[in-house]
């Protein structure tokens, strides 16, 4: 596949529009992060009702955003906790990266393989109608995988490497679900970042 601009790829898929730049952070930095985020996020576990069953989230998460912003994820609504030093800075550079704006950030850690999400859109009524979800990993390498929700044979993956950008853009979320399966065996954390920009019921 052709890198374009700023080593990033177009992933080719009908009706969405999936980016990915393997280079956004270099190595150093991404391992800082990674580092500094384990250590000031204040990470929380969920449970989530399934088929009438109560389970705890496989992962722990965290939601951080402007003040007063709030976000209804897997049955819980999350209120957003202030900025870290960290991801501020983080926010700041993926803004000027994409010249878009985010107030929002939802935060999850994969302690290891058997840490997973499963299908999803970001799909919420207040992300809008296309919303630009701009996704930052670091840590271990994991895979994220797309089906299209016409057709769940219409499958792409791509490898989420430590330091790299995602962006979904377009109508990504209205025609595909994405999901991080577990990896058997997989030992080392991975951090991801979904930034996003959450629509207050009055604006
Ligand atoms: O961990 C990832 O790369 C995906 C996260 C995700 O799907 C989400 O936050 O909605």
């Amino acid at each position: 596949m052709k890198r374009g601009k700023n080593n990033s790829i177009n992933i080719i898929m009908e009706e969405g529009k999936v980016n990915y730049n393997n280079k956004f952070l270099l190595i150093n930095q991404s391992l800082h992060l990674y580092k500094e985020m384990q250590k000031s996020i204040e990470w929380a576990q969920y449970s989530i009702k399934m088929f009438g069953k109560t389970h705890m989230q496989p992962r722990l998460i965290a939601f951080q955003g402007d003040k007063g912003i709030s976000y209804k994820y897997s049955g819980n609504r999350l209120e957003a906790s202030p900025w870290t030093e960290e991801v501020q800075l983080l926010r700041k550079k993926l803004e000027e990266h994409s010249e878009v704006r985010f107030n929002s950030v939802l935060i999850n850690y994969y302690r290891d393989g058997s840490d997973s999400m499963g299908w999803h859109s970001d799909d919420e009524k207040e992300l809008g109608d296309s919303p630009v979800i701009a996704s930052v990993s670091l840590g271990v390498t994991r895979e994220i995988q797309f089906r299209k929700k016409g057709d769940k044979k219409e499958k792409r993956k791509i490898l989420l490497e430590t330091g790299s950008l995602l962006m979904m853009t377009g109508e990504t979320q209205k025609y595909w679900q994405h999901q991080i399966g577990k990896k058997k065996g997989l030992i080392g954390g991975r951090i991801n970042l979904t930034f996003r920009h959450v629509y207050r019921s009055n604006s």
